[in-house]
């Protein structure tokens, strides 16, 4: 048997199912990865909202990677929602102790509505600690705003945002959902050359869980060896497909999750 890729996502639980880790280990169940999980957090939430959220001891979430790395080891790391500045100090310790190959980091800061999330603490220690030894940082938009003091609307405003968080210390960049006329657009660079990568814009509010694919996907192809390139691109076209896949499900009253899964 060909062994699958092993992959470990420190990140929160969303009790709906579109985000967080059950995204990240249903993308990695489809691409054909093993996923392992440390819980961040366990939320309470739907399609309508976040009802409640119970973040986990940083001892714990600790427990929870060293059990995994000790012993499995990962070809590489997705981080999601870590949301406390103790959690990133204390758990970025840990990766900077075992020194995992490929760190994909989701910098969960802001939410789809583009509320911020955590206190302005969190965001600097995400850049003071996570950034510097991340192969990759994801933000969406208002993430990209909130990190670099930009706004980053239009596509040449990515552009310009990638170069700014790119000094920030991340060795690539990935702006993830911007829009330009009836496509979406995502803005890769990787210290040297910009990218941007395009697919047909989708009329669907089912987005939830779609930045986590995204990073899941990347975070999978990173770890079978194809190159950060080739991992940006083939994790965009599989977010694309993920985001028509369930655009037209109504499962809840609120923002439905995309579907990276096959029917039936
Ligand atoms: O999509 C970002 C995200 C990550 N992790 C958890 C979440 C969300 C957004 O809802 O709930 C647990």
């Amino acid at each position: 048997m060909d062994e699958p890729v092993k992959l470990l996502t420190i990140g929160g639980s969303d009790s709906g199912g579109a985000a967080g880790v059950q995204a990240d280990l249903r993308a990695w169940a489809v691409l054909g990865g093993y996923g392992m999980c440390a819980v961040t957090a366990v939320t309470a939430q739907n399609s309508v909202g976040v009802k409640g959220i119970k973040f986990m001891s940083s001892d714990f979430i600790k427990a929870q990677v060293d059990a995994v790395l000790s012993d499995y080891g990962a070809d590489a790391v997705k981080t999601g929602f870590w949301g406390s500045r103790e959690i990133v100090e204390d758990v970025s310790a840990w990766l900077y102790l075992y020194k995992p190959p490929n760190i994909v980091v989701d910098p969960v800061l802001v939410n789809h509505k583009g509320e911020e999330m955590f206190s302005l603490d969190v965001t600097q220690a995400y850049i003071a600690l996570l950034f510097q030894i991340a192969d990759l940082v994801t933000p969406n938009r208002y993430e990209a705003e909130l990190l670099t003091g930009l706004t980053v609307k239009t596509v040449a405003e990515m552009e310009t945002a990638v170069l700014h968080l790119h000094a920030l210390g991340p060795k690539n960049i990935l702006i993830k959902g911007g829009r330009d006329g009836d496509e979406i657009v995502d803005v890769f660079y990787d210290g040297d050359t910009i990218t941007q990568l395009r697919s047909p814009y989708v009329n669907t509010s089912n987005t939830h869980g779609s930045g986590d694919t995204l990073s899941a996907a990347v975070c999978y192809w990173l770890a079978r060896g194809v190159g950060m390139g080739t991992a940006v691109s083939r994790a965009h076209q599989f977010t694309a497909q993920a985001i028509r896949s369930g655009a037209g499900w109504r499962l809840g009253a609120g923002h439905g999750p995309v579907w990276a899964g096959t029917k039936g």
